[in-house]
């Protein structure tokens, strides 16, 4: 018996468009938290600007709201000071592999325990449709009204490629598998990805919900997801079918297992040597 509700997670009105695919993925992570049986107060979520980075104002839970691209140092460091909370990033793909794209490299590398869980809807929503790194090589804009000259970023190849230790594409068209995967990232020690492709109703006319339904097809049952050629091969696979499901998973030691700040147990527990302290903002009084 779970000790916690979906209801306790709270209801709140948004400012999402009608049709937004962030809907399904908010019931989809509050069903995600209810089946990892956290409390709204063992959570504590992070994110950055933009509408995907609205999802923890609607959600009853401790909430750091960083600047743009900036949430993952922030989450990092909430997870070191604190292992008690499950710390769970959540953003769109402008604020994570645009603004914050330096700071997703660098936690890729560490691969703490910590959860990311990236919006995708292939275009910069807030600031009313510019193109993301996501967004497909000529994609038409407001700002670039003949075409986006670059090509796409792949964030799930890059992760299987640099050894996050549980990498997945999932669809907002699909809440039930969805939150499955939310669970399971969330459970898996290491860093998680789960990139979620998400139409934005408003300004992206391409990737739309037909254009997904079309091409998103889940992994064969026995897909192997601990083999990581596979993995890489089925990560780059972006076309006329995308991949969904739990594509990479490993068992590496985690950023935390190597920190040696950690060795004497988590920041917050170990007591505070005000001299050294005051000497450090010695330095900055001067
Ligand atoms: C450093 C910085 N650059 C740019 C902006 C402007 N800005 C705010 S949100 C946003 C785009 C958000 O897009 P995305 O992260 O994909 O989220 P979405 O709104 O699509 O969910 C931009 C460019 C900012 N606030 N700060």
């Amino acid at each position: 018996m779970s000790r916690v509700t979906i209801e306790e997670y709270g209801k709140y009105e948004t400012a999402w468009c009608p049709g937004c695919g962030n809907f399904n993925i908010l019931s989809s992570l509050k069903k995600a938290l209810v089946m990892c049986d956290l409390k709204p107060h063992e959570v504590q979520m992070v994110s950055g600007i933009g509408q995907a980075a609205k999802t923890p104002y609607y959600l009853n839970v401790n909430h750091f709201d960083g600047l743009h691209g900036r949430g993952i140092p922030a989450a990092l460091a909430m997870r070191i000071s604190n292992p008690n909370l499950k710390v769970i990033y959540e953003s769109g793909d402008g604020c994570t592999y645009g603004e914050g794209g330096n700071h997703f490299l660098a936690c890729l590398r560490r691969n703490p325990d910590i959860t990311l869980f990236v919006h995708d809807n292939m275009v910069y929503g807030l600031t009313k449709g510019q193109s993301s790194p996501t967004s497909g090589h000529g994609f038409v804009t407001k700002a670039q009204p003949a075409g986006n000259p670059s090509n796409p970023f792949n964030p799930v190849a890059l992760a299987v490629l640099m050894g996050a230790n549980f990498v997945a594409r999932a669809y907002s068209g699909k809440p039930d598998q969805l939150a499955n995967i939310m669970a399971e990232a969330i459970k898996h020690k290491g860093l998680s990805l789960v990139d979620i492709l998400q139409p934005c109703v408003t300004f992206n006319k391409i990737n739309t919900y037909q254009w997904f339904n079309e091409r998103c097809s889940e992994l064969p049952a026995d897909y192997d997801p601990y083999n990581r050629e596979t993995a890489l091969k089925t990560a780059m696979e972006f076309g006329d079918t995308i991949p969904i499901g739990i594509i990479f998973k490993a068992d590496n030691p985690t950023f935390e297992d190597n920190f040696s700040a950690l060795e004497k147990g988590p920041l917050c527990a170990q007591p505070l040597n005000k001299e050294n302290l005051g000497n450090v903002f010695k330095e900055y009084i001067a």
